[in-house]
C-alpha cells in the first residue's frame, strides 16, 4: 500500500547511494510520495544528480545549510514547483575533521561554531523557511546518534551538536504543533557512508555495536529508511517531537555483551 501517494517530500543531505538520506528517499519513493532534493555544493551535485533523477525527481536545487539566501532560495524555488510541501528530511552535519579526533577538551571556538551552525542550527532555519510551504501540516524529519545523550570517543564536539539537535526537535515540535507539523528525530546506529569515512576506528565501532547490540548486527539504510517512511506518514499521526533508535537495540543496553 503507498502511503504517501500524493506527498510531497524535500530532501536534504544525499550525498552518494550510501547515504542515509539515500535509504529515506527510496523508502519514500516506494510509498509514493513525490520527491524534491537539494545538494551542498557542485562536487555533490554530480554524485547525487542520477540518483535522484532514478526516483523520478526534476526538482533538484543548491543549497548550503550556512546561507540564508540559500535556504530562502531553496524554499522559494520549491514554492513556484510544488506549492506546498509535506515532508522536510534533514540529514546533514559537519564537523571539522581534527575536532573528530583527540579530546573534546581542545575543540576551538571556530570548530564548536561550525559543528552547531552545520548540524543543529540548520534543522531551525530549513523548518522556518519550510513552515509556510506546510499550511495544511507536515512531517520534519531528522537523524541524530547516540553520542548525543553518552560520550561516544571522538564524536566529540558533534556529540554536543546532536544534543542541541535533538532539544532543537523538541521546541520546534512545541512551536508547530498547534499547526499540525510534527517533528521527530531518528537515532541511526553507525553506517559506514560518506561522513563515516575517514573517522579512524570506525570499522571497531561497528563490531562492538553488532557485538552488544540485542539484534547482534548492524543496521542499513534500508533500515532507517522504513522508520522515517512510517514517522512520516499517517500512522506516526500522533507522534511528535520524538527520539525514535534505528539501532537493533543498543541503546537499551547498560553493559558491553561479551563476545561467547
Ligand atoms: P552523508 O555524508 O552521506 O550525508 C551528510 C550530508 O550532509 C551530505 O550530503 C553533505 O553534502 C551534507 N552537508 C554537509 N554540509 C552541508 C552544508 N553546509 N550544506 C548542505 N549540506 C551539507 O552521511 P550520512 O551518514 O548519511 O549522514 C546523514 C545524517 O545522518 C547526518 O546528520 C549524520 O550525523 C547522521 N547520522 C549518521 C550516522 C552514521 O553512522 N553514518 C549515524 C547516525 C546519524
Ligand atoms: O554523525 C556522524 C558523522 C558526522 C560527521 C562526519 C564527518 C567526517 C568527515 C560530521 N563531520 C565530518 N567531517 C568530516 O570532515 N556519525 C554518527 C558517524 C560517526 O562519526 C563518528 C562516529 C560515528 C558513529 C566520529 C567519531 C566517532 C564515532
Amino acid at each position: 500500500m503507498a502511503t504517501l501517494q500524493g506527498k510531497t517530500a524535500l530532501i536534504f543531505g544525499l550525498a552518494n547511494d550510501r547515504s542515509i538520506a539515500w535509504g529515506i528517499s527510496q523508502a519514500l519513493h516506494r510509498e509514493g510520495a513525490t520527491l524534491g532534493f537539494s545538494y551542498a555544493g557542485p562536487v555533490i551535485e554530480k554524485r547525487m544528480r542520477p540518483l535522484a533523477e532514478s526516483l523520478g525527481a526534476t526538482f533538484i536545487e543548491p543549497c548550503d545549510v550556512s546561507s540564508d539566501a540559500d535556504i530562502d532560495q531553496v524554499m522559494a524555488r520549491a514554492k513556484d514547483t510544488f506549492g506546498t510541501i509535506d515532508i522536510l528530511i534533514h540529514s546533514v552535519a559537519f564537523a571539522r575533521q581534527e575536532d573528530l579526533k583527540g579530546r573534546f577538551i581542545d575543540t576551538s571556538r571556530e570548530g564548536f561554531l561550525l559543528a552547531h551552525e552545520i548540524s543543529a542550527y540548520s534543522m531551525l532555519g530549513l523548518a522556518r523557511a519550510a513552515r509556510p510551504l506546510m499550511p495544511d501540516g507536515g512531517a520534519m524529519l531528522t537523524l541524530t546518534y547516540y553520542g548525543a545523550e553518552k560520550v561516544v570517543p571522538k564524536y566529540n564536539v558533534m556529540g554536543v551538536a546532536k544534543a542541541s539537535l535533538e532539544a532543537t526537535v523538541r521546541y520546534l515540535a512545541a512551536d508547530l504543533g498547534p499547526e499540525g507539523i510534527r517533528v521527530n528525530a531518528i537515532s541511526a546506529g553507525p553506517i559506514r557512508t560518506l561522513a563515516a569515512s575517514g573517522i579512524s576506528g570506525f570499522r571497531s565501532y561497528l563490531k562492538t555495536f553488532a557485538d552488544s547490540a540485542p539484534l547482534r548486527r548492524n543496521i542499513t539504510i534500508d533500515d532507517v529508511g522504513a522508520t522515517a517512511a512510517f514517522l512520516c506518514g499517517d500512522g506516526a499521526r500522533s507522534i511528535t517531537g520524538e527520539v525514535l533508535y534505528v539501532d537493533a537495540g543498543y541503546n537499551i543496553m547498560g553493559m558491553e555483551t561479551p563476545e561467547e
